[in-house]
């Protein structure tokens, strides 16, 4: 079995420097190795050089903030994650912040048409161009996959692959109000902390891929952005926000969709080493490559 580790050190979605060097210190802990003793073959790609995809002029268009440099980066890293998804590797992707998941969703959906997402975020990236606040296109990659975003001139290569009976949503509590909106009226599937205190994770998780793989026949993409995770668990991030999951409840996650055995890649998004102590990067580091390990089957029996 073989796992391709794609870095992304990019933070163009959001405007905390920092993120950028996730990948290469999720790879420094360890991570490649880890997967190797677990049987894995392992390639690593660490895009060292997207930041020269960096244009010499970017300004806003509609809302959204440098939207030719997450849109160059993005279309590039599409393509490889696509070349592996195809030779039938697990993807497994390193963020970066997570507009990423605009190159990661569009590469493993264009190998796995009838594929379904599991996204897990405290916050639920669907905004469009004209209805974010802030602009930072991390909180948008959703409506664009999704088909939401159509006009905006930068992103016309990205293509509507995801339909909403296909994602579902664990750990969301921080969302905006056009967001919430959008989740109900097309009637995405949700859990929110809310669910997660009151049915627990297990059920939570059963729920979720009952709705989105009902006969568990379909391949599955886990994007997981560390915020999902209580701060208290992964402090080192760009937008934490408290009451989030527990180390096992992100774990839990993790460990029963690579059971179903039909994970085929999971994303693991906004570590951010430039914020907190040492200690607190450390932590995180640790957390987002045992996550990882867990999405490669290091738990199962
Ligand atoms: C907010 C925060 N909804 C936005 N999003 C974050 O900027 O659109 N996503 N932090 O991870
Ligand atoms: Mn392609
Ligand atoms: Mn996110
Ligand atoms: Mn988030």
């Amino acid at each position: 079995n073989q796992v391709s580790i794609i870095g992304v050190p990019f933070n163009g979605g959001q405007p905390q420097k920092g993120v950028e060097k996730g990948p290469l210190r999720l790879v420094e802990s360890g991570l490649a190795e880890q997967l190797q003793e677990l049987g894995w073959q392992v390639d690593y790609e660490a895009n060292e050089h997207i930041g020269e995809l960096r244009p010499a002029s970017d300004p806003d268009v509609m809302n959204l903030k440098q939207p030719k440099f997450v849109s160059a980066v993005t279309q590039n890293v599409a393509h490889q994650i696509h070349e592996r998804a195809k030779q039938g590797k697990f993807v497994l992707t390193l963020g970066g912040d997570h507009s990423v998941a605009l190159a990661t969703v569009s590469g493993v959906f264009g190998s796995y048409p009838n594929a379904c997402l599991v996204w897990v975020d405290a916050h639920a990236d669907i905004n469009t161009p004209e209805a974010t606040d802030s602009g930072n296109i991390h909180g948008c990659p959703l409506s664009f996959l999704m088909g939401l975003s159509t006009d905006h001139p930068d992103f016309q290569w990205v293509k509507p692959v995801l339909k909403s009976n296909r994602l579902v949503y664990i750990g969301l509590r921080d969302l905006d109000s056009y967001e919430k909106k959008t989740i109900k009226s097309l009637g995405i599937k949700a859990f929110t902390m809310h669910h997660v205190d009151k049915y627990g994770i297990g059920k939570v998780v059963d729920m979720a891929l009952d709705h989105v793989n009902p006969n568990r026949d379909l391949p599955i993409h886990l994007s997981f952005d560390v915020d999902a995770l209580d701060p208290s668990v992964a402090p080192s991030t760009g937008t934490p926000v408290r009451g989030g999951l527990t180390f096992r409840e992100g774990h839990y996650i993790c460990e029963a969709i690579a059971e179903t055995g039909l994970l085929v890649a999971a994303d693991i998004m906004e570590v951010n080493p430039a914020l907190e102590d040492e200690a607190a990067v450390a932590q995180t580091v640790q957390v987002g490559c045992s996550l990882a390990r867990c999405c490669l089957g290091e738990t199962l029996l």
